[in-house]
């Protein structure tokens, strides 16, 4: 048994009206730098997972986001080397404004299919197959 510590992080996947799904790269000297991920972040002391994905959506997207538009997907599990993560996705398909890359980051709307082709922390990958079976390609 390991001892290491659960850090619970949250992401989502936004979805166009073209079921095209929003892809974020990690930004040069983060973790994972160059890495395509769902959007998200960390879950803060005190904080319900829906109102971090609303405070991340703000803060790294610029969009507004209604708890209502947020509904859970599933999960993904991965033992990094230092933590174990456990990251809840969410789907949502409706918010207010226009996604903007305010942390400088790349940004990409991907088709289900061509999710594939971007590389991922691991913690995202297992993530591509329900995506596909729900928004099919
Ligand atoms: N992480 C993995 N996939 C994601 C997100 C949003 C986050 N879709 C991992 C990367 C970091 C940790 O969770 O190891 C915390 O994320 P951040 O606060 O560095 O963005
Ligand atoms: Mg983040």
């Amino acid at each position: 048994m390991s001892s290491l510590k659960l850090t619970l992080v949250v992401a989502v996947a936004l979805v166009d009206t073209d079921n095209r799904i929003l892809l974020a790269q990690r930004p040069e000297g983060k973790q994972l730098a160059g890495l395509w991920e769902f959007p998200g972040g960390k879950v803060e002391p005190g904080e319900r997972p829906e109102e971090t994905l609303i405070r991340e959506l703000r803060e790294e997207l610029g969009i507004a986001v209604k708890e209502a538009c947020l509904a859970p997907l599933t999960f993904a599990s991965h033992a990094y080397e230092s933590f174990h993560l456990l990251m809840p996705l969410y789907i949502c398909r409706r918010w207010e404004g226009f996604v903007q890359p305010l942390e400088g980051q790349a940004l990409k709307w991907v088709r289900p299919q061509e999710l594939r082709a971007y590389p991922m922390p691991p913690a995202d990958e297992p993530l591509i197959p329900f995506l596909v079976d729900l928004l099919g390609a």
